[in-house]
Formats: structure tokens, sequence, C-alpha cells
């Protein structure tokens, strides 16, 4: 007979070890970090059953997926740079696509640079800071060369070989930027770039297998050139895809700043018919992704790197895909603010979600944390391991995202009910969206004088973080050369 006392012994013992086994800091974990381009929360583990994600869904059922992470920024250079400095746009002054953050910051510590100081094996393959997708593929872009001991940058059919052949449904629009794709009948996989992109990671994954590693494995789609082959194509029957339609006169209900991303408004002028065959070839190239980075994975796993190996997938921006009229990125509504964002490992609770509002300038205070690094005293986030550890806990941060208007301003907030926007301050107009009501952002509450308590908090904190306007930074057209001599 075991005594009352003695039950209460094994059971705190059993505890303990609980604790111990999910929790134990692992010395010096690896960080796996995985990187896609304009990849939104269409995704199965995200609730959009139509779009096939198997590998993220796994990767989020072995960690903690955030159901409400978002960007600073939802454009690739000033969102990578915030997400890989831990600062705000404000402070790292990217918010274009030429400026790069080392010239108004030149000691800047990056994340993978503060693993490299200590003592980490550091490498990039594909695209984590800004790289022109498709222009750049098989460049450098604009890296950071402090960041890494090696970078590989892939280049496969779709850029060398099929770039003619794409279908560009708005061809005043580079293919960077245009409504544009291909199913590719002929290439495998390993073909096309994102295919070598796992290619590679694997490589060095089998290579650095035996010291302590921060390997960021950057893929290029599902950014536009939509381009993968036809397989994954065939798994969207065009009759399931959906082009959203909007009352009349929606356009009179919002500031013009909120849709003047998409020119010409809306959908870019395309018609319903080329947007849902857009929209079609984007979900085909989110599958197509999906199975390179479950190659890279599976490969963590058969070397038995998984107990010691932190993941972290991110998504540099969501997407629009016709909601609001609008299409990519460089807006404030939830659909380009809001990034599927998972973490996974040792000390990480497995398979539940966190609802709380968690930020890109969160991800470096927490590998830091995670990996027992001293980070720099002046990151803008938190470290999300209170999360990570149980993933209701008590948070109370909101979420901050930005974007230019050629002369002023858009800033949003956004708390567990509301996402509030102002435009140039307000003077070029204010939003305000319930999403216990309205999660789609169809009505804009910003001017009933019934929300206007609301507005006067939220206003407050645009104010806190936003407490004065910032010009971003011009590029230098020598600092290019400059960061390859110093390398
Ligand atoms: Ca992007």
């Amino acid at each position: 007979m075991i005594t009352k006392l003695g039950r209460r012994a094994v059971r705190l013992l059993a505890a303990g070890l609980l604790a111990l086994s999910s929790q134990a800091a692992v010395a010096k974990p690896n960080v796996l970090f995985i990187a896609v381009d304009d990849m939104n929360n269409d995704l199965g583990c995200y609730g959009t059953p139509l779009v096939k994600s198997p590998n993220i869904d796994k990767l989020a059922a072995r960690g903690v997926r955030f159901e409400r992470a978002y960007c600073q920024f939802p454009l690739c250079s000033p969102s990578r740079s915030s997400i890989m400095t831990g600062l705000r746009p404000d402070t790292t002054k990217v918010f274009n696509l030429q400026y790069h953050f080392r010239q108004g910051l030149p000691d800047v510590v990056t994340i993978p640079q503060l693993f490299r100081q200590n003592g980490y094996y550091a490498a990039r393959v594909g695209k984590i800071y800004h790289y022109g997708n498709p222009g750049d593929i098989g460049t450098s872009g604009l890296d950071d060369p402090a960041s890494w001991q090696e970078v590989v940058n892939p280049a496969g059919v779709d850029k060398t070989a099929l770039e003619p052949d794409i279908t560009n449904f708005t061809p005043q629009r580079g293919l960077g930027s245009a409504m544009s794709f291909l199913s590719d009948a002929k290439g495998r996989d390993e073909d096309h770039t994102d295919g070598k992109v796992a290619t590679e990671a694997i490589r060095l994954l089998e290579k650095h297998q035996g010291e302590p590693f921060f390997l960021a494995v950057g893929f290029y789609r599902p950014h536009t050139p939509y381009v993968a082959p036809k397989k994954y194509f065939d798994l969207y029957p065009l009759e399931k895809i959906d082009i959203p339609s909007l009352p009349a006169g929606y356009e009179k209900t919002v500031p013009a700043g909120a849709l003047s991303a998409t020119k010409p408004w809306p959908n870019f002028g395309t018609n319903v018919e080329q947007a849902r065959l857009t929209k079609q070839a984007y979900y085909a190239a989110i599958s197509f992704v999906d199975a390179q980075i479950g190659r890279v994975v599976d490969a963590l796993d058969r070397l038995g790197l998984r107990e010691n190996t932190i993941i972290v997938f991110w998504s540099d921006h969501g997407y629009s895909l016709g909601t609001h009229g609008l299409w990519m990125k460089q807006n404030l509504f939830e659909d380009a603010a809001r990034v599927p964002m998972i973490f996974a490992g040792p000390g990480i609770k497995a398979g539940t979600p966190s609802p709380r509002i968690v930020e890109f300038v969160d991800v470096y205070p927490t590998l830091a944390d995670l990996a027992g690094l001293k980070a720099p005293a002046n990151l803008a986030g938190a470290s999300l391991r209170p999360l990570l550890v149980k993933p209701d806990a008590a948070w109370n941060r909101p979420a901050f995202t930005q974007v230019e208007r050629g002369g002023f301003p858009g800033r949003s907030v956004r708390t567990p009910r509301w996402r509030y926007t102002e435009w140039d301050g307000g003077k070029q107009g204010t939003e305000l969206y319930d999403h216990d009501a309205d999660p789609k952002e169809m009505k804009n509450l910003a001017a009933n004088p019934a929300q206007a308590a609301v507005v006067a908090e939220l206003k407050v904190l645009v104010a806190k973080n936003w407490p004065e306007r910032v010009e971003g930074g011009q590029a230098d057209a020598g600092a290019k050369k400059k960061r390859a001599k110093a390398k």
C-alpha cells in the first residue's frame, strides 16, 4: 500500500520528470529557420481544408502554431529586415526594397549573427533577406554577409528556362508583381528553384549535423510568378476556386489609402475567370513549397536531429487574394498583416495552437531565450517562451503593422477584438473593424459614434508605438559594393 503522502510524492516526482522532459533546455539547440515568401494563412492547419499543406500541418502538430501572428510591414524587405534584427521598421528605416539596414545601423547584430558569435555554424540557403523575386534568383540579392558563414543561391528551371512561357494577366506589371503563373508538365520538383533549396538545405544538414547550427532555409514561392509542377495544379479543380464579390459602393466606406496598393482596383483589372486561374496557381505554389518543406524536415528527423533542433516556420507577410478587391501585399487588412508562424522543438508544447496576438519582432528574443543566448538590449519584442510552454498563457501585447503611401504612413494596431488603422495620423482617414462580428473586415466602424471610446483607446496605442513621423532610409548606390568588399 502506498500511503497518501507517498502517492503525493510519486505524483510530484512524475510531474517534475514530465516538466524536465518537455521543457528541459537542450544545450546549444540547433535552429532550423524556414522562411517562405508571400504565403498567407490559407493552409490546412489554419482552417482552409481546400489548400493541401500536409507538411506544414504536420509541423504545426509537433509544435505551437500561432493563430494570430503579425508581420510589422507587409512587404519583403521591410518585414525581413525587422524580423532579422528584432527591430521595428521605424528603427531599421527599411520602408522600401532598396535601402539596407546596415547603412543606418552598421553594428546591429542579426539573429544568425548572434548565433555565430556564440559558436554556431550559420548558413543561408535561398531567400532570407530581400531578394528581387524572381529577378534576383541565383544571386545573393540584398543579403547581409555578416549573418552567415556560408550561403547558397539556387536557381531552377522556373528561372532559367520557363519564364518565356509564363502566363501574365497583367503584362503592364513585371513578373515579380504580376498575376502570373505556369503549370510545368515536365519538370520534377528537384528541377525547380525551391526543390533545389530543399536539396541544398538537406546537404548542409548532413554536412553540419555534428556541430551546433543555425540553418536558414528560404523558399521563393508562393511569390509570383506562381510556377510549380503540374501535379500541384491538379490538386485544385477550378470549380472549387472562388473570388469574393464586393458590395456596390464598398470603396466609399474606406479611406483611399486602404485600397491603393492594387491599381487598377479592383483585382488589377483582371476579370473573374483570370482571377480564379491566378488563385488556383497560388494554391498550387503553396502545395509545391509545402512538399519541399516536408523534404527538409524529414531529413532533419532521419538524421536524428529532431530532439535538439528548434524549428521556426514563418512567411514574410500575408497575401490578399481578391478580398477587398485587393491582391498581394502592402495593405493593412488582416489578410496581408497576418502570417503563418510555427515553433517546434525541445521544450515546446506539441499540437496546441496559441490564440495570443504575437509579432515578428518577438522571434528574435524567443530564439535567444530558447538557446540561452544574451540578446541585444534594444529588441522591440518579447520572448514567446511562456506561450511555447502554455499556449494560452496570459499575454497582453497588441500587434503593430505599417505601410507607406508615397508621402504618408498607414499604421495599424491589432488587439484580440479590434483592428484600428490610421492613414497619415488620421488626416487621410481611419478604419475600425470588430473581429468578433466581422472577421472579414468589411464594415468600417471608425466613424460610428457608438465606438468612440474604443477608437480613443486604440489611438493611444498607435501614438505610443509611433511617437513621431520617421522617414524611410534612402538607398546608397555604393552600399552594395561596400558590403561585398567588407565580406
Ligand atoms: Ca514577400
